[in-house]
């Protein structure tokens, strides 16, 4: 396995030689949170991905938590950009040019109001630690053992402080606020080539899309993680956490016209599961700085699963959901219409989808006589997704280990 290692690192970087493909630029709204923090890195490893802003929402933790969380992300992402160029061989390893260290712009980061649209915010910190990081800032660890070892790993592996990082131009903070960052990103750029991609509770999309709806469809795409259709909920019995942390912004964006592609439970419970077993014995031997952060950050969720479920795994809704714009065969969307409950005292966040033929004249909500039957098409809900694709581009771009080596019976 070391041996794999040792050679595999470097694949993660773009050869000379490579054909570049057209890249996408994405804004990435989060709340880092440990699979958020994996599905970032992926972004910025991925060689088709352009991440050009980051916005910062309420959800797995408080923003000023996401804030803290999102800058150590890309000091570790540029410790190992100079880690994969110190290590390859000779000039034959170049960086792409989405990468942090080569870009000509620092990622903007812009932070969300903090609080849902109506209500109180919640909170994940039970599944991804008090800090939400799987307590890699240690708040809740013996603060004189662990958290040195974490300041005694991320000093060997080059990981900077946040001010370094800043400093070095890896990132600029906005002086706008979430939802006026998006709005800002997508009218100054052409219409059609920005995507949304939302791994957090909308409160910020949706905030967006009631200030100024016009602009938001100059997005290519809002791809959000979020819902259950046909699975039970991860928070309540009918609702995943997402939605549920702020229903009305999910009801907001679901009911608007916009061109949305949801990835619920019902896939990315079942698509994205990596399993401790090969994650530890593959990449912790890389000793990379990447490879060393993901494995200190998803101890605390690898616990708590084995306490809960009896065994040690991690389910990357969030890298699936990035996956999904950079190879758009990895999941298969179907057009689905429904609407999520923006309220209820059970149903808070529920998907109701219209299953009706809606074969006669005045249903609510449905066809009239002269027109027969509408539904909406532009909700498209992942219906599947090919598992061994997603862990096979999984092990590739964050660790350059190859899937079909490390378990080629399935
Ligand atoms: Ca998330």
């Amino acid at each position: 396995m070391t041996t794999a290692a040792a050679t595999a690192l470097p694949v993660s970087s773009s050869s000379s030689g490579r054909q570049q493909r057209q890249q996408q630029s994405v804004i990435i709204d989060t709340d880092p949170g440990v699979d958020d923090a994996i599905a970032l890195l992926f972004a910025f490893l991925s060689p088709s991905i352009d991440v050009r802003a980051l916005t910062l929402v309420q959800g797995n933790t408080n923003v000023q938590k996401c804030l803290r969380n999102v800058k150590q992300i890309l000091s570790v992402q540029a410790a190992h950009e100079r880690f994969l160029a110190k290590t390859a061989a000779g000039d034959s390893i170049h960086l792409h040019p989405g990468s942090l260290v080569n870009r000509e712009h620092p990622v903007v980061i812009a932070l969300g109001q903090g609080k849902p649209l109506e209500g109180e915010a919640t909170f994940a910190e039970y599944y991804h630690g008090s800090d939400g990081l799987g307590n890699y800032f240690t708040e809740q660890a013996p603060p004189d053992s662990q958290s040195a070892a974490v300041a005694d790993a991320a000093h060997a592996a080059g990981v900077t402080s946040s001010d370094e990082a800043s400093a070095e131009g890896l990132y600029a903070l906005s002086t706008r606020v979430a939802e006026d960052e998006i709005i800002h990103q997508l009218e100054t750029n052409p219409a059609g080539t920005i995507a949304i991609v939302a791994v957090g509770p909308l409160s910020n999309v949706a905030r967006a899309i009631k200030k100024n709806p016009e602009v938001m469809k100059r997005a290519k795409a809002i791809y959000t993680m979020g819902g259950a259709i046909n699975v039970p909920g991860n928070i309540t019995p009918l609702a995943e956490f997402n939605w549920y942390a702020d229903p009305l912004a999910a009801h907001i964006l679901i009911a608007s016209s916009l061109p949305v592609y949801v990835l619920p439970l019902d896939v990315t419970t079942v698509s994205s599961v990596v399993e401790s077993e090969y994650l530890i014995s593959h990449a912790l031997p890389l000793h990379s700085p990447l490879s060393d952060f993901v494995v200190q950050i998803t101890n605390y969720v690898l616990d708590l699963t084995e306490r809960q479920w009896g065994s040690r795994f991690l389910t990357m809704h969030d890298p699936l959901t990035v996956g999904a714009l950079v190879d758009p065969t990895l999941i298969t969307f179907e057009p689905l219409d429904f609407q999520v409950e923006p309220a209820g005292e059970f149903s808070k966040a529920f998907c109701v989808v219209d299953r009706r033929m809606l074969p006669f004249a005045g249903a609510v909500g449905g066809a009239d006589a002269d027109s027969g039957p509408k539904k909406r098409t532009n909700i498209n809900v992942a219906v599947k997704g090919d598992t061994r694709k997603f862990l096979k581009m999984f092990y590739h771009t964050l660790f350059g280990l190859d899937w079909d080596q490390i378990k080629p019976e399935c």
